[in-house]
């Protein structure tokens, strides 16, 4: 496997003198993006189309005792008021979760979080549609809420879920991994052990475009046609089929372009069903948009995890054991997209980058009086958790044996020989070499001189801070034997035309929401094909118009379509280079591929290319036995496993003392993904994704008072990352391929933000080591800081 052009200059991208495949190339959706030709759901204008505004819960906790409609009824531009009692008849009053839980469309019982859905509006514009909100007149008994999750496991709380039969408490499940007895004895034999409480903070994905769709149901024909944001067509149009009782034919998905998704776009929310519903109950299509509050106070948060870590090591260094104990928030229902195995995502990982003895991990989920949510903010299905809480327990162990945080690590890591590594959770790791990549970032941040600058600023009682995180991550779902949502099992389709003149069109079952699919796919049927990516359309997100398969997260484009991607392109290859036979009068045996045309073996001059092949697959006279017309394929990739991507990060702060303000001065970050399609791309993420970092370590948290009033509401009070709060990225790179994927490749939209928070964090504790600080909770924000440095620690 080779590594790509990434150390070519800027100013490479330029994509005239672009090699035909692999390599920085420009965005090829970028032209409509920036000259405002995107196409979004808010940009669907249908004729007739009404509009629908939801009337959201405003406590978190409460009996629903009336809803008075009569008054919104009668406002001349509303078309239906629809309540929880209206969709009970239609047994539309309830739909299953990802998680085969079930989730209130709208409340007809209780209402469980605040800003939970209500009732629904459709009139003849949005404005009117928000108006007549306010003339609904609900009456609420208002309940005690439950909004800590250790009080929510206490006997007495208030039970959440009391539609479920028999439920007299707020256990969600309870889900272990590891071997508790093995674990306990490495405990027991440790020289060393720490333990530390560590909460990742509840947060919210906050894509730039909220959620939305638009119905269109056409009774006549029985067919609806729904644009909405979805990172996952496929699967949502399979679950609206099963609610509906209509089948998959009848119902076309389409997401167009989509303003970031970062996970949040993964669930069914209730407000595409209002929005199936109305577009029935007018008999005209009907459009739902939400707004920056709805989407921040509803829709699928992201961790919200309260950890106990626990580390064994000997005197020397060596770790032996970790364990952990987890409380999971799940909010009010269960609506985590997780694999159906998997109720705790893939948080088994914890063990990190790592060679131990034992690990175990315990974890009770709840139920709670907020939104649901859990899986999304580019989680690579809470590894972000797992790995914050492994990279922070480490660095605790590194502080109590006073051995340098990079030092510890590299006397643990998993060696180069050992993978594929079975991890004592029973992950098989496929590749990693863990110490180079480490070395590197090690080189780019100059890191024994920061030592010494650091030092000299102690002595000046300056407070400087190195943190440095290593992780390993597990993405690209399936296979499907062990990976499925609700049945569906994670693999992916891809279909791959050659037309006639040589151009082609491949049509993809994964959904991009701004990682730049158009091109990366493109390259990668461009390097099998020898076809410059300008000259290959990808096609997405349109359920009548692509293959099946599970959708975008979980990093799983690259590592499953990608694959399909491949293989599909080697397929059609397969078929010219047996019409190419025929052209060349040669036995197939005797040609010889290099990009983009076959030429008989010991002839170079004797060539034909793919475009020459194609115009003779659909043209006049004959093709070789048992060749069929035209150059196509379509397949469907079940991967044999997961993709292992690893990076190693540092990460230098300053704290002001006197304010406790925090600035990250520099950042470097090295990324391995194996092989890499688009280097260009790659950083973009990167980038994206160490922002995303800064955010959640500094700023973000979705927090609630006691009464269950969400205080993260708006932008004002959920506070993401600008410009000014990051410093210019260092990246670089090593390049580990997976050896069992088609081209070698791992998936890496969600590594910088799954291994940035612990850097930062790290880094912040390593500033505040003065203090005899250990430990901090996110989001570091001044006062939190401002307490730490005081020796106070205010509750999450
Ligand atoms: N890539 C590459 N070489 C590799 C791996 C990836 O060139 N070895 C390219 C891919 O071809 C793709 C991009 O990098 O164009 C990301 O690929 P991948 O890691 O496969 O991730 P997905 O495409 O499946 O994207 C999902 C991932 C997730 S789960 C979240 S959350 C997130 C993320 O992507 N959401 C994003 N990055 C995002 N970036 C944008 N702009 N918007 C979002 O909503
Ligand atoms: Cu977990 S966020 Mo991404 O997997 O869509």
């Amino acid at each position: 496997m080779t590594s790509v052009d990434a150390r070519k200059p800027a100013g490479f991208e330029d994509n005239d003198q672009h090699p035909v495949g692999h390599g920085r190339m420009l965005r090829k959706e970028d032209p409509r993006f920036v000259r405002g030709r995107g196409n979004y759901v808010d940009d669907v204008q249908l004729p007739g189309m009404l509009h629908l505004a939801i009337l959201r819960a405003p406590v978190a906790h409460a009996r629903l005792v009336s809803i008075d409609t009569t008054a919104a009824e009668a406002h001349p531009k509303v078309k239906a008021v629809v309540t929880g009692e209206t969709l009970a008849g239609l047994n539309l009053a309830w739909m299953p979760t990802l998680s085969n839980d079930v989730q209130a469309v709208l409340v007809t019982d209780k209402v469980r979080f605040q800003g939970q859905e209500v009732a629904f509006v459709v009139a003849e514009d949005r404005y009117a549609a928000r108006d007549a909100l306010e003339l609904i007149d609900v009456e609420y008994d208002i309940l005690d809420p439950v909004i800590d999750v250790r009080r929510a496991l206490e006997p007495g709380a208030p039970v959440i879920r009391d539609d479920l039969e028999g439920k007299t408490d707020n256990h969600c499940f309870d889900w272990e991994t590891g071997d508790a007895a093995a674990t306990e004895a490495a405990f027991a034999r440790a020289d060393v052990v720490v333990s530390q409480d560590i909460v990742y903070p509840r947060v919210h994905p906050a894509p730039m475009e909220t959620c939305g769709a638009v119905a269109d149901f056409d009774p006549v024909e029985g067919r609806l046609t729904l644009w909405s944001t979805t990172q996952a067509p496929h699967a949502h149009r399979t679950l609206y089929a099963i609610v509906a009782g209509l089948p998959e034919h009848k119902i076309r998905v389409i997401s167009p372009d989509i303003g970031g998704g970062f996970g949040n776009k993964v669930p069914i929310y209730p407000g595409y069903v209002c929005a199936v519903v109305g577009s029935i109950v007018t008999g005209k299509p009907v459009k739902w948009m939400e707004d920056r509050s709805e989407n921040l106070v509803s829709t699928g948060f992201a961790r919200d995890y309260v950890m106990r870590g626990e580390i064994a090591a000997t005197r020397d260094g060596r770790i032996l054991a970790i364990r952990t104990n987890v409380i999971a928030d799940h909010g009010a229902f269960n609506g985590t997209a997780a694999p159906v195995k998997y109720p705790a995502g893939f948080f088994g990982v914890f063990t990190g980058s790592y060679d131990l003895e034992a690990a175990y991990c315990h974890m009770s989920a709840v139920y709670t009086n907020k939104a649901p949510g859990g899986v999304a903010y580019a989680c690579s299905f809470r590894i972000t958790e797992a790995v914050y809480l492994v990279e922070r327990i480490v660095d605790c162990l590194a502080a109590e044996l006073a051995i340098d945080p990079v030092d510890l690590r590299m006397r643990n890591f998993i060696r180069p020989e050992q993978f594929p590594y079975t991890t004592k959770t029973g992950w098989v790791y496929d590749s990693g070499n863990y110490e180079p990549t480490m070395r590197e970032a090690m080189r780019l941040a100059g890191y024994e001189d920061l030592r010494r600058e650091q030092a000299g600023k102690r002595a000046r009682g300056e407070l400087m801070g190195i943190g440095v995180s290593f992780f390993t991550e597990a993405v690209g779902a399936g296979p499907r034997k062990h990976m499925d949502i609700l049945g569906l099992g994670m693999a992916d389709g891809c279909e791959l035309r050659v037309h006639p003149t040589g151009k082609a069109v491949v049509r993809l079952s994964v959904q991009s929401q701004g990682q730049g699919h158009e091109t990366t796919f493109a390259q990668i049927v461009g390097e099998e094909l020898g076809i410059p990516p300008a000259d290959i359309d990808v096609v997405h997100g349109d359920t009548d118009n692509t293959p099946f398969g599970l959708g975008t997260y979980g990093s799983r484009s690259t590592p499953v379509s990608g694959g399909a991607a491949a293989l599909v392109a080697r397929k059609v290859r397969d078929k010219a280079r047996l019409i190419a036979s025929g052209m060349l009068e040669v036995s197939a045996d005797d040609l010889v591929w290099e990009k983009g045309s076959f030429h008989v073996a010991g002839d170079p001059g004797t060539a034909v290319t793919i475009q020459d092949i194609a115009m003779r697959a659909h043209g006049a006279g004959d093709l070789p036995d048992g060749v069929e017309g035209a150059l196509e394929a379509q397949i469907t990739y079940n991967p044999p496993n997961l993709t292992y991507p690893h990076g190693a990060y540092i990460c230098v702060v300053d704290v002001d003392p006197g304010t406790a303000q925090v600035k990250v001065r520099r950042f470097v970050a090295v990324d391995d993904c194996g092989t890499r399609i688009n280097p260009m791309i790659i950083e973009g993420q990167i980038h994206g994704g160490l922002t995303d970092g800064v955010g959640m370590a500094l700023m973000e948290i979705i927090a609630f008072d006691e009464d269950g009033n969400c205080l993260g509401g708006s932008l004002m009070d959920y506070l993401l990352p600008t410009a000014l709060e990051v410093p210019d990225w260092e990246t670089g790179f090593t390049v580990t391929p997976s050896p069992h994927h088609p081209i070698g490749a791992k998936g890496v939209g969600e590594s910088a933000t799954v291994g940035s928070p612990p850097a930062i964090v790290n880094a912040v504790v390593d500033a505040l080591a003065p203090f005899g600080v250990r430990h901090a909770d996110m989001p570091l924000t001044p006062s939190r800081v401002w307490d730490a440095m005081r020796g106070q620690a205010r509750p999450p």
